[in-house]
């Protein structure tokens, strides 16, 4: 058995005007509350130190810059690092980066017991709009705020077994764990900011909205083997509600803990990455199953092509 004590941290809703600090104080709560549960390694949501600013058009640019991190550990996050060191605790975290060559990334690390950074992820698959549209409800900007990861989908030799991140609109997509995947990714974690409508489709609703989060990452647990920690920031910033569905999924694609409600809360969860090693070797063993001569449009084509028409 190889049993990591994970803690999946949900963080209730950031307002605009909440600073770094006072942030940083409640994933420390977070932390401590994680750390009397025994665990080994905590996983914070996507863009974890800041409300979800996407949601808010800047016309220039630039005036987006304050909600981005020039440096990891930075002024308010060393508590955090701190802590994390003093409680030998792994952990891992979302950011807004902003890089020394004017690059900006949605983020994010995989920290070790001692407090050094030893991953880095930047989302692929930013969602969203470049331009203020008011056909929306409300307005997501990832696109025009971030540019796309330039990464790629790595893997981490962490904490005894084989780890990997992806964030939030990433969960949605197969390609994100099957890349993982075929590197034997054993937990994929993932943060998330989720609205809880649709902003193109009034009628969606929460319930809708919940279950395609759930589908996503259960399907990307069962059809790759592994385990899936997906955590939520939640509750009303500023008037837009984002959804909770913080959850952990076994490498059977079931979810083995979950939290209810929208406020800052912790479940922590005894993961065997050895449970990954039943799947990986019998339905889902890829080397011996797959069938890439068929997949070529995988890679070789992004849109879709229809057939001609008769
Ligand atoms: N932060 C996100 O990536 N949110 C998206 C929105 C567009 C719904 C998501 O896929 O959850």
């Amino acid at each position: 058995m190889r049993v990591i004590r994970t803690a999946a941290a949900q963080l209730g809703a950031i307002q605009r005007a909440d600073s770094r600090q006072a942030v940083v104080a409640r994933m420390i709560r977070l932390m401590d509350e994680a750390a009397s549960q025994d665990a080994d390694f905590i996983v914070y949501p996507e863009l974890a130190l800041t409300t979800f600013f996407p949601r808010w058009h800047h016309e220039n640019r630039a005036e987006a810059d304050h909600w981005f991190e020039r440096e990891m550990p930075g002024e308010a996050t060393r508590p955090l690092f701190e802590r994390a060191k003093a409680l030998n605790m792994a952990m891992s975290f979302g950011f807004a980066e902003l890089t020394p060559e004017g690059r900006h990334f949605n983020t994010s690390i995989l920290v070790d017991r001692a407090g050094a950074i030893v991953g880095t992820y930047r989302k692929v698959h930013l969602p969203g709009h470049v331009e203020f549209d008011p056909e929306r409800t409300h307005q997501h900007l990832e696109k025009r705020y971030f540019e796309p990861g330039d990464l790629g989908f790595p893997v981490w030799r962490f904490l005894g077994g084989i780890f990997g991140m992806c964030i939030c609109n990433d969960r949605r997509w197969p390609e994100t764990y099957r890349v993982m995947g075929l590197q034997g990714v054993e937990m994929v974690v993932l943060g998330f900011n989720t609205p809880s409508v649709n902003s193109q489709k009034g009628e969606e609703k929460l319930g809708k909205r919940l279950f395609h989060h759930r589908l996503s990452v259960q399907s990307g647990a069962y059809q790759n083997a592994t385990w899936v920690v997906a955590v939520a920031k939640a509750g009303d910033e500023d008037g837009h509600h984002l959804m909770g569905g913080t959850c952990i999924v076994d490498p059977d694609g079931e979810i083995v803990a979950e939290i209810e409600g929208e406020a800052d809360a912790v479940v922590v969860h005894p993961c065997d990455l050895d449970a990954t090693r039943f799947g990986k070797e019998t339905i889902f063993d890829f080397k011996r199953h797959r069938r890439v001569e068929h997949y070529g449009r995988i890679t070789a084509q992004v849109g879709t092509e229809l057939p001609l028409a008769e």
